[in-house]
């Protein structure tokens, strides 16, 4: 019986562990010249999404169309997150380099 309450508190603490890294879930998109890798991603609701400059122009990241509406500023580098918690379909472009320079991101 001892051994079975052990082996239940184990399992308690890595379900734990795990659900932690699910709930601050983060994806990473890069900012290039003049593309964001990737271009479409998919990502579920709560998730930040965390735009990470790499190029040598200045860029940004703003939705034309989507059920928010946000933007970083222009920048060379650094970067800007931005939780999700409306499902849908974002479409974002670096207002520099649009049409060419757009992405799309799927809230489910
Ligand atoms: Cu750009």
């Amino acid at each position: 019986m001892k051994k079975y309450l052990a082996a239940g508190a184990a399992t308690a603490i890595a379900a734990g562990a795990l659900a932690i890294p699910a709930l601050a879930a983060t994806k990473t998109v890069q900012v290039k010249d003049n593309v964001f890798v990737a271009k479409k991603i998919t990502v579920s609701k709560g998730t930040t999404v965390k735009w990470v400059w790499k190029g040598k122009a200045p860029h940004n990241v703003k939705v034309t169309k989507g059920p928010a509406k946000f933007g970083s500023k222009t920048q060379v580098k650094g970067s800007f997150a931005k939780k999700l918690t409306k499902a849908g379909t974002y479409t974002i472009v670096c207002t520099i380099h649009a049409p060419g320079m757009k992405m799309t991101v799927k809230v489910k």
